[in-house]
Formats: structure tokens, C-alpha cells, sequence
């Protein structure tokens, strides 16, 4: 409980200095059209993909406690259910769904972080709901249960894309569950691709846990040994690495009561028993990993944030200076010019009157400026546009890795503000701007670092006397 408070307030913390600080920065010039804090601010979420009849909505009904997902041989399911916590009703008298929502209401209901998900369509949000449940379990983070894959060819139709769907959900998990059965382990590449596309290399591998579940249907230990050795090599082929990513064995006890005979039970069995609570345990952890995640993620968009504002300076700066020379040489050549006519009217006209002298070649340098500021300086200022996009990579030093890494992140995106150039900004707010996020990426993420990792070596009664300083006032 003390635990629990610490993490929410720091979880807070975090969603805070991003809307407050890095979001307005964000699309004020660009770097995201949506709010950065939507993917985040919502509590800790649990993905669970994998095939069909691969076991998802059972294991899940049994970390809840009751039947609440419906299962079943063959495809049974085809929508995504968020299921959270809801304690209106007491545990006491069953767990059971308090409330559901469907998923029109998702989509727009801004306390969810789904509205990002809209672009999938009608068919997509028919696809979607919430079930409010009393189940403990989910007291700090919620599970998304989904339509089990199917062939690719069957997959086109679902009229909506069923990978990208899945791909947006999981940059928003804390903890993406693959579950394999021992039939159908290599349906899952293109998920796991597109899973692997959204996620940032940072947090991906410690998000993903793979499972390998319905042992029980292995016969014989041999068997067991067979089918994980096929799977080792399926994702060693999938994952394209030659490390095999850990994989937990488990399997459904509920399932298996209901459809075998106990004596039929193979015996390694009770062996793995152990992995499921291995298993439960680690979803349990995700709201301390997701803390993790958060910070990462504040610290990964900070620092993009910082470089994606100093290219944008720096062009600005570079265009300001390029301008106002231009502007001089436009505005010596309008001098020249006014006098060269002053000249021809003495010469010529026999002008003498200093004062008349003196108003034509104003005139004559004031058109001339005219027509330099209307027609060569805007072209020579498309010029330079152009020109210096051409080489947008020496815009900014990219001196380490990091900062390679962060400008290919940007390069796009920096490109394009540019092009289009609509930003209603100031130099002077830029470095207003770059200034405050400078702060956020030295001050601010290096307190919260600090608070997580003291948050590690913090004792029950430490909590305690946290929560008695800081909730109380
Ligand atoms: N023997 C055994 N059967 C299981 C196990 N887990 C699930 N089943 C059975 O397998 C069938 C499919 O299980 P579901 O939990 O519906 O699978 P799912 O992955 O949610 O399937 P979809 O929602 O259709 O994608 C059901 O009939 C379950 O009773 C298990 O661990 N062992
Ligand atoms: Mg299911």
C-alpha cells in the first residue's frame, strides 16, 4: 500500500513534467502532433497476444480469479477487452464485471490513452471494449486481452490492420505476454515484427516475456523437450538473434480440470508448477517496471526534444544572419543606385538644386530597395532554404552514437518543419524553450533517476514515513 502510493506519486511526477514541459515544446514546433503524455498517462497495461486457442483468455481468467473472458476451442474471440480494476463491488461477493464500456466510448473518453487509436476505424472500435472488474489482481494495472492471430490470409478480414492495432498497443504496455501452444508457434512473426518496429530498442527487451503455455498437452517430458526446441528455434529465426529470449512454461489448471481426467496428468507437471507463479509475479512487478519505462521515456524524448529545438535554432540563426547580409547588400546597391541616378540628373538633365537632386535619388534607392526586397531577396531567401536542406545533416554536430541515434529520430521530422516553415516563433522563444527543456533533461529526470533508484532500497517503514511527510498535507 505504502509501495503503491510512492509509485503513483512518482508516476505522477513524471506524466507532469512531460505535459507541463515537454508536450507544449513538442508541438509547438513540430516534434509530435499528438500529446506526449498520451501514451503514458493511463496506469500500467499488460498486453497479451499470441494465436488463436493459444490459451490467452484462460490464464488470464485465472490470474483474475473468475471466468470472465469467454474461451474456447476454435477462434472465439475477436475483440480487445482492457480489463481494469473497479472496487464498487466488494471482492466478497464474487468477481465478477462491475461495468463495461464499449469502444466508441474508449476512444473518446480523454481519461483512457486510446483516442490515438480512432484511426483504425468503425470496424476496429465495434472490435473494443473495457470491462470494469472487483478482481484484486488488478488493483495496479490493467490487461488487454486480444483476438488470437490467425493465417495472413484470413487476417485481411478483419477491416481493420489487425498488426498495427497491436503494434500501437503495445508501445503503450508496460509488459507485452507472447503466448505460443505447442501447434502453432510461427504464426506470430508478424506481430512480433511489428511489436518490434514500434517499440524503442531501449525498453524492448525487457518488456517482452514469451510463454510457452498448454504444456499439459504434451504427453511426455520428451515431448515437452521437443516442442520447446522447436520453439527456441522458431524465435531464434522470428527474433533473428542467436541468444534465445527466456521463455515460461505454464499451462491453465482450471483448463485442464475441466477437460482431463487428473490421472491422465503428465508427469512434469507439478514441476513447472512454479512458472506460472514465476510467471504472475513478473505482470505483478510491471507497475515498478513501467516506472522504468517512464523514466526512459521522459529522458529519450527530453534529449530528442533538446536536439530537435537546436536544429531548428540553428537554422534559424543561419537564416537571420544569411537575411540581414542579403538585406545589406540590397541595401548598398539601392545607395548605389540613388546616386548613380543623382549623377545622371546633374550630368544629363543639368540638375543643380541639391535639394531636388537629393529626392530623386532617394526615390530612386527607395524603388530600388523595393524591388531587391520583393523580388531578389525573397528569391535569394528560397535559395538559401533550399540549399541548406540539401545538407540538413550538418545542421546540428552528431559527434557520439547517442547522437546519431537521436538525429535519425529527428532528421525527418526537422526536415519537414522546415520545409513547410508555418512555426509563429521567435529566435527569442526557441532559446526561451530550449532553455526550459535543458532544465527538465539536467534537473528534473536526474531527480526522478535519484527517487527510483532510492525507491529500491526503501524498507516498508521508510514508506511508511515517506507517505506521512508527503500525502498527508
Ligand atoms: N489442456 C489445456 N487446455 C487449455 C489450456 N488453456 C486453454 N485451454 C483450452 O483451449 C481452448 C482455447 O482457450 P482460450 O483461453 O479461449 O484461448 P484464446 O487464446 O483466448 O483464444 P482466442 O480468444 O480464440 O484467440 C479452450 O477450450 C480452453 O479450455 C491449457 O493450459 N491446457
Ligand atoms: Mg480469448
Amino acid at each position: 500500500m505504502h509501495r503503491d502510493n510512492y509509485m503513483n506519486a512518482l508516476r505522477e511526477d513524471i506524466v507532469e513534467t512531460i505535459t507541463k514541459h515537454l508536450t507544449p515544446v513538442a508541438q509547438r514546433y513540430g516534434y509530435s502532433d499528438i500529446p506526449l503524455e498520451i501514451n503514458v498517462k493511463w496506469r500500467p497495461m499488460v498486453l497479451v497476444i499470441g494465436n488463436y486457442s493459444s490459451g490467452k483468455s484462460s490464464l488470464i481468467n485465472e490470474f483474475l480469479g473468475a471466468k470472465i473472458q469467454d474461451t474456447g476451442q476454435a477462434p472465439t474471440d475477436d475483440s480487445f477487452t482492457v480489463l481494469t480494476y473497479d472496487d464498487s463491488v466488494p471482492e466478497t461477493e464474487g468477481i465478477r464485471v462491475v461495468e463495461q464500456q464499449d469502444g466508441k466510448a474508449l476512444l473518446n473518453d480523454p481519461e483512457f490513452p486510446f483516442s490515438t487509436l480512432r484511426k483504425h476505424g468503425q470496424r476496429f472500435a465495434a472490435h473494443f471494449q473495457l470491462k470494469r472488474i472487483n478482481s484484486p489482481f488488478l488493483k495496479n494495472l490493467a490487461i488487454i486481452d486480444t483476438p488470437g492471430m490467425l493465417d495472413s490470409i484470413t487476417e485481411r478480414d478483419r477491416g481493420y490492420d489487425y498488426q498495427e492495432v497491436i503494434g500501437d498497443l503495445a508501445q503503450k504496455a508496460g509488459l507485452v505476454l507472447v503466448l505460443f501452444d505447442a501447434h502453432k508457434a510461427g504464426t506470430v512473426r508478424e506481430a512480433y515484427k511489428s511489436i518490434r518496429d514500434t517499440l524503442t530498442t531501449h525498453t524492448f527487451e525487457d518488456r517482452i516475456i514469451f510463454v510457452l503455455n498448454r504444456i499439459d498437452e504434451c504427453t511426455t517430458f520428451n515431448d515437452l523437450l521437443r516442442v520447446y526446441g522447436t520453439l527456441c528455434w522458431n524465435l531464434s529465426q522470428i527474433t533473428g538473434r542467436k541468444d534465445i529470449p527466456m521463455i515460461r512454461m505454464t499451462y491453465s489448471s482450471n483448463a485442464v480440470a475441466s477437460t482431463k481426467n487428473s490421472a491422465l496428468e503428465p508427469p512434469f507437471l507439478p514441476l513447472l508448477e512454479n512458472q506460472r507463479e514465476d510467471l504472475k509475479q513478473t505482470i505483478l512487478q510491471t507497475p515498478l517496471r513501467r516506472l522504468d519505462h517512464l523514466a526512459s521515456y521522459l529522458e529519450i524524448h527530453g534529449d530528442r526534444l533538446a536536439h530537435y529545438i537546436e536544429a531548428i535554432q540553428t537554422f534559424g540563426l543561419e537564416f537571420r544572419s544569411f537575411r540581414i547580409q542579403k538585406m545589406f547588400i540590397g541595401f548598398l546597391i539601392s545607395l548605389l543606385g540613388g546616386g548613380l541616378i543623382a549623377l545622371i540628373m546633374m550630368t544629363l538633365a543639368a540638375m543643380a538644386d541639391p535639394t531636388a537632386l537629393l529626392s530623386v535619388g532617394g526615390i530612386g534607392a527607395s524603388l530600388i530597395m523595393i524591388l531587391w526586397l520583393a523580388f531578389f531577396q525573397k528569391k535569394l531567401e528560397l535559395k538559401f532554404r533550399a540549399t541548406r536542406l540539401e545538407n540538413i545533416d550538418t545542421l546540428t554536430p552528431v559527434t557520439d552514437q547517442t547522437r546519431k541515434d537521436s538525429w535519425g529520430a529527428i532528421r525527418d521530422l526537422v526536415y519537414q518543419h522546415l520545409k513547410k516553415n508555418k512555426g509563429d516563433y521567435t529566435l527569442y522563444d526557441i532559446k526561451i524553450d530550449r532553455f526550459d527543456i535543458r532544465q527538465v533533461n539536467e534537473i528534473t529526470t536526474q531527480k526522478i533517476r535519484e527517487a527510483l533508484s532510492e525507491f529500491r532500497g526503501m524498507s516498508e517503514e521508510d514508506l511508511k514515513e515517506w507517505g506521512k511527510d508527503n500525502l498527508t498535507r
